[in-house]
């Protein structure tokens, strides 16, 4: 009873705590939100002073004057892609405009395609969370007898599904905050990563347990990797910094290493709430189309990824218990309606429903709306922790990893299915929860992860319907 309870108010804190910034700010912003459909011209969540550019054909020439009407640094920090996403400096001698208030300038400008600014990504667990303060953190047989037993492997066939794969040959790329390497389950297990925060070769987490609140969180994503897909060879790149939080630029530089040292697979366990307006909101969403199986003409393309493929699995955030529960988190809600390599994961409970805390997306429009694709054991899960130690934890940060593990079993064992494909069979070969959740007054269609299923694509390994209404 005490260990129940505990955990949802361990699931309360993460719910409040998903984005970084006060639970009050957040509620009041949502308020806002859902007041009207108004720009909102907000508290600037960015990084930086950075902006980043892109510019239209008919302003493709126009860089020095954009820079000069917006009060950027003319020369760009950097670039990516074909045409360019210009990385611009606000030039502090000039203007003392957030931002957010120069991208709102910017609406409107025939020469401007894209403008956002290098905005904060947090960890969907959020900052304000007591990570290190969890529950069972400890070493020992027992703990580690619980990690290899723990209720996933019943209720996604995890068993069944590593007699026919293991992940051999595939390799996943964790962007998150580093990872104990010496941890004894990572043996033999990892390939070489990178530090993006520090800039070094060494994704070492940094941090102390019970100091700070996020340190653990990309060791314990990584073992969910590593119990998921044995065989398969886990990359650290640390994009996040001991406070759980990195930038849109880092984690470009994080996907074209990845891509280049060569993961077919990115696990993304952090996000951002897409209520920062104006905004493009597309920066990701270029790049993980720059990177999938389908070119499109005229689409910008990143000559920057030297046509690797990558699979993106991305946590759907802990809002659950925020209004209705169906805020976007990107980048899970990037998710489009074809041709995707994107896998969004909301987190499912021991007793087979969606959790409490996990944000799940309310499907009015089919083709708008149903962005969180799959659900997947998220809710008190028992993983690695940096010390040799195992603890068990609960967020959509725990179940993407899991479907980022099934999503190595199959391209194993199938390598000839492209990424598209791989998704696809990951979605149509689960359980298919469609039906209303009256409790937060949605309706709810994902597909709750069967990993022998997707491994065997035998969509008749069900003797049951695999139609379910889990609540
Ligand atoms: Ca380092
Ligand atoms: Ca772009
Ligand atoms: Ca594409």
């Amino acid at each position: 009873m005490f260990r129940s309870r505990f955990l949802a108010f361990l699931s309360c804190l993460a719910v409040f705590a998903s984005i970084a910034m006060p639970p009050h700010a957040y509620g009041q912003r949502l308020r806002q939100a859902a007041k009207s459909d108004q720009v909102l011209v907000g508290p600037c969540d960015c990084a930086a002073d950075e902006i980043l550019v892109d510019l239209t054909a008919a302003g493709a020439a126009q860089l020095s004057a954009v820079a000069a009407q917006y009060k950027l640094v003319p020369e760009p920090i950097s670039a990516v892609g074909s045409p360019p996403t210009y990385r611009m400096r606000i030039d502090r001698g000039q203007t003392s405009e957030t931002p957010l208030q120069i991208a709102a300038a910017m609406q409107g400008d025939t020469r401007i395609a894209q403008k956002e600014t290098n905005r904060s990504v947090h960890l969907v667990e959020g900052d304000e969370l007591p990570w290190t303060l969890g529950h069972s953190w400890a070493i020992g047989d027992r703990i580690r007898g619980n990690y290899q037993k723990q209720y996933l492997r019943e209720q996604i066939r995890l068993n069944e599904a590593q007699a026919v794969s293991t992940g051999q040959g595939v390799t996943i790329a964790v962007l998150d905050t580093g990872i104990d390497a010496t941890h004894p389950n990572f043996e033999g297990k990892l390939v070489p990563g990178y530090d993006f925060v520090d800039n070094d070769a060494d994704p070492t987490e940094v941090g102390s347990l019970r100091t700070d609140r996020v340190f653990g969180h990309g060791t314990h994503v990584a073992g969910l990797i590593a119990l998921t897909a044995p065989d398969a060879k886990i990359m650290p790149l640390r994009v996040l910094d001991r406070d759980g939080v990195g930038d849109l630029w880092r984690v470009k530089d994080a996907l074209v290493w990845a891509a280049n040292h060569g993961a077919t697979i990115v696990n993304m366990s952090f996000g951002y709430p897409a209520d920062l307006t104006p905004q493009s909101n597309t920066f990701l969403q270029d790049l993980f189309n720059g990177c999938d199986d389908v070119v499109v003409p005229g689409q910008q393309a990143f000559p920057e990824f030297n046509d690797h493929k990558l699979l993106i699995v991305a946590g759907a955030g802990n809002g659950g218990q925020i209004g209705n529960g169906a805020s976007r988190i990107y980048p899970a809600a990037e998710r489009g309606d074809t041709d995707d390599n994107l896998l969004s994961v909301g987190a499912t409970t021991k007793l087979d429903q969606l959790a409490a805390f996990s944000t799940m997306a309310n499907v009015v429009n089919r083709h708008n709306d149903r962005w969180v694709r799959v659900v997947a054991p998220g809710d008190a899960i028992m993983s690695t922790l940096p010390g040799g130690r195992f603890g068990a934890w609960s967020g959509t940060s725990m179940a993407a990893p899991i479907v980022a593990g099934v999503a190595a079993l199959v391209r194993s064992a199938e390598p000839g299915l492209n990424l598209t494909e791989t998704v696809q069979r990951i979605e149509e070969t689960g359980y298919s929860w469609e039906c209303s959740v009256p409790s937060r007054n949605i309706t709810m269609e994902t597909s709750r992860l069967d990993a022998y299923c997707a491994v065997t694509g035998n969509e008749a390994c069900y003797a049951a319907p695999r139609r379910a209404c889990p609540e």
